[in-house]
């Protein structure tokens, strides 16, 4: 970087967990150049992903939104005109007032998710929801079922910290793809393998960047990682590997689950993952070998219909060999659990009433469509403000949410930096800062330290910051509350003190403070999480409480570590199962507006079994529909052999534009709850596949 330019310091605001510390090179009040990794920071270590480095090119993109604009065609038109914030507040309050005034104040159900992970823009807008007693806001789509699953069996919501993994002599990436999805593990990994020739081991279900960077790739079909986890385990327990010092100490029913897993053979193991016997005895060997193992569990492999219960059969394997009590071993899936944050004044808990009817995030499509079951019986849904999300791309069952959006008795006020699939179907648009055009404060899931983000340069044309949103919506809806009032400066120093941190002044002058629990705690060296300090191999799933007082439903999960055939299988009208795992270049729909994004991507493609096209007489390269009961898209075909026959996978989210036809590949996933709260089964679609 030039040195004559100066340098902001500010984090990735982006729904990723490795959360990087960034220097920012500042050209002027408005415009910044590079962005870089912190090399200061031991996590990010200097390194961050290709389309950060590159965020001028999205920051000052000439397709940001500017002002606010009104619809003036059909719903979808693209037709808008610009208006003044006042008419665009006036606009949605009204709508907001009169729904209210007719329906009841739950006829509003303001929606958001992680399009910035910072807490005050992100989650502020619960504020308004609390104080109005609108509808809440259940999330579900992303850790719907990993949390439950890695909280069902250690108690608590972290594990090693994800440094240590340098100190590992085998790192597991199960069922997470960081070379795409969070590159910073890569970093880590890395180096335990070059200081120390530690081992690297993938567990996917497609030959994808980290599978070609690990040492043992290990490729099963989607949704049987529960039985891949108990042949590991039946074997550790054959072949003298488990580590019973450390079972009896720090395990509930270490003998019933070794008894339990008697019939759960490789053999049996083989026939549902595909593996060939040897490789799973051979993997369970290297892990009952190895005490320092890290396993990385990632989300991907609980975007299923059984993911919870795989999720918990996976964190019982370093329990089995003991590798917890090892520096460099153990299991992290987020360490999301370590922050402990006061956030009353950010969400307005104080006001919060959890009678109030809640609807799952993922079901927005039943829900907008009248779906008496996520309606719970209250009244439907007449007007919606939406924050830092996508739906229309984003959300599964698009043809149903696309119908949901396209009702004319329904109004939509968007927030957003882009015209996006959601935005088009809006009646008021609104346009949003970016992270460097604002103050927030931010925790990362994939290590433990907490960073500011201040506003570093003046945003482009009338964007304004969602918190400025929510205050003047409340105003205008006679919503009550004290951080309707506050600046975001004040109301990150009142949480940041109220969660015994140090305030924003110290936060400021250090960029980040590191907030790792101490290892002992970290690694349950004095007992898990349970009031009997023991790992829970028998998950009892109603100790987990579902977010925001819904109810889940526990009875059907297994308890033990098992292989529950829940998932979407194939049948004759639909003989290939789909996983819509995530692209390099796009961050869910984020980032598919700028160029270098796209011409990496290239147009949406399939990945499918060379044998596979052989057998439906396609060519690669060939455009195909790829269907379900659920809808059908236009694609072309990419011939891959990363993966077992039968399974095809189309990475994404690429713009539902970008398809034939224009719908997008979440017309294929389907929005079932999976067990026990909800979250949507995003790998775990049947489909056939034919020439266009
Ligand atoms: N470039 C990029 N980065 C991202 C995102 C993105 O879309 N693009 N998304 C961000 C978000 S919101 C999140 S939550 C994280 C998620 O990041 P990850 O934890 O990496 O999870 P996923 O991205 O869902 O999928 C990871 C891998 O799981 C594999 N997988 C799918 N089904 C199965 C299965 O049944 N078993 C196994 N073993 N593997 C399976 C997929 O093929 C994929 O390679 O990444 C974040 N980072
Ligand atoms: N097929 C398929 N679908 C998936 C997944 C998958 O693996 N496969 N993954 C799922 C997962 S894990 C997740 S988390 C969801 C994520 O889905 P979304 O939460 O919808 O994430 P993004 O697509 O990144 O959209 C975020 C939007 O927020 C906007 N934004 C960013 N910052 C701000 C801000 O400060 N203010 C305002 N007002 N707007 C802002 C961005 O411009 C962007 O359009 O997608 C899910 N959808
Ligand atoms: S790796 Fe993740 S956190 Fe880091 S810069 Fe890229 S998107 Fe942001
Ligand atoms: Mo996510």
């Amino acid at each position: 970087m030039d040195a004559r330019i100066p340098i902001g310091h500010s984090v990735c605001p982006h729904d990723c967990p490795s959360a990087c510390a960034l220097e920012v090179e500042l050209l002027d009040e408005r415009r910044i150049g590079r962005v870089r990794g912190a090399k200061g920071n031991d996590y990010t270590a200097g390194v961050i992903c290709a389309k950060v480095a590159r965020y001028a090119e999205r920051q000052h993109h000439p397709d940001r939104l500017m002002y606010p604009l009104r619809r003036t065609g059909p719903k979808g038109s693209g037709q808008f005109t610009r208006i003044t914030w006042d008419e665009a507040l006036d606009r949605t309050a009204d709508a907001f007032n009169a729904a209210e005034a007719k329906f009841g104040a739950t006829s509003v159900w303001p929606y958001y998710y992680a399009g910035t992970l910072g807490l005050v823009m992100r989650d502020g807008i619960e504020r308004l929801t609390n104080a109005k007693k609108y509808s809440r806001f259940h999330g579900t789509i992303c850790t719907g079922t990993s949390w439950p699953g890695a909280i069902v069996g250690s108690g608590a919501l972290w594990g090693p910290d994800s440094r240590e993994m340098a100190k590992s002599d085998l790192i597991v990436l199960w069922g997470t793809n960081p070379v795409n999805t969070q590159v910073n593990v890569m970093t880590h990994a890395s180096r335990a393998r070059k200081d120390r020739g530690a081992k690297i081991a993938a567990v996917d279900i497609y030959q994808n960047g980290t599978m070609d960077q690990a040492d043992h790739a290990i490729c099963i079909r989607p949704g049987t990682d529960g039985a891949l986890a108990c042949a590991i385990m039946h074997v550790l327990f054959r072949d003298g590997l488990a580590d019973w010092d450390y079972l009896n100490k720090y395990a509930d029913r270490p003998k019933e689950l070794q008894a339990h897993l008697a019939n759960r053979t490789p053999e049996w193991a083989s026939a549902i993952t595909g593996l060939p016997v040897p490789e799973i005895v051979a993997f369970a060997r290297l892990i009952g070998n190895t005490k320092r193992t890290f396993f990385r569990l990632g989300y991907g492999f609980t975007r299923s219909r059984n993911g919870a219960a795989n999720m918990h059969a996976v964190t019982c394997i370093p329990v089995v060999t003991g590798a917890w009590a090892h520096e460099g071993g153990g299991a992290l899936h987020s360490l999301s659990g370590i922050y402990k944050w006061n956030k009353t004044l950010i969400e307005g808990l104080d006001v919060r009433d959890l009678s109030v009817r809640a609807i799952d995030q993922s079901r927005i499509g039943a829900a907008l469509n009248g779906d008496p079951y996520d309606l719970a019986g209250g009244p439907p849904v007449k007007a919606m403000l939406f924050q830092n999300t996508n739906p229309m791309e984003v959300a599964p069952d698009q043809n149903r949410v696309r119908k949901g959006f396209a009702r004319e008795d329904l109004f939509t006020c968007v927030h957003e930096q882009f015209m996006t699939a959601t935005a088009q179907m809006a009646d008021v648009v609104l346009p949003a800062t970016m992270f460097l055009e604002h103050d927030d404060v931010y925790q990362a899931g994939g290590h433990p330290h907490i960073q500011l983000g201040p506003k570093l340069v003046e945003p482009p044309g009338e964007c304004r910051h969602n918190h400025d949103v929510i205050g003047a919506l409340a105003k205008r809806v006679g919503a009550e509350h004290r951080g309707f009032d506050m600046t975001p400066r004040e109301i990150i120093d009142w949480t940041l003190t109220n969660s015994g941190r140090p305030g924003i002044e110290e936060l400021e002058r250090r960029h980040w403070i590191d907030v790792m629990p101490p290892y002992e705690e970290a690694h349950f060296l004095n007992g898990f999480a349970w009031p009997n300090k023991k790992f829970r191999f028998k998950a009892d799933w109603s100790a987990i409480p579902a977010r925001e007082g819904l109810k889940g439903g526990y009875a059907e999960l297994p308890t033990f570590p098992d292989h529950w055939a829940v998932t979407e299988e194939t049948d004759a009208a639909h003989p290939f199962r789909l996983a819509t795992s995530p692209a390099r270049g796009y961050l869910n729909s984020t980032f598919n507006e700028t160029p270098s994004s796209r011409a990496k991507h290239g147009p949406p493609h399939a990945l499918i079994h060379p044998d596979d096209l052989a057998c439906l007489a396609l060519n690669d390269g060939a455009p195909i529909r790829i269907g379900n009961t659920r809808g059908e898209i236009g694609l072309v075909a990419k011939a891959a052999v990363g993966q077992q026959r039968g399974v095809v996978i189309v990475e994404g989210v690429a713009p539902n534009s970008q398809f034939a036809g224009g719908a997008g590949i979440n017309t294929l996933t389907g929005s079932a709850q999976s067990a026990p709260h909800g979250g949507a089964p995003f790998h775990d679609n049947r489909v056939w596949i034919r020439a266009a």
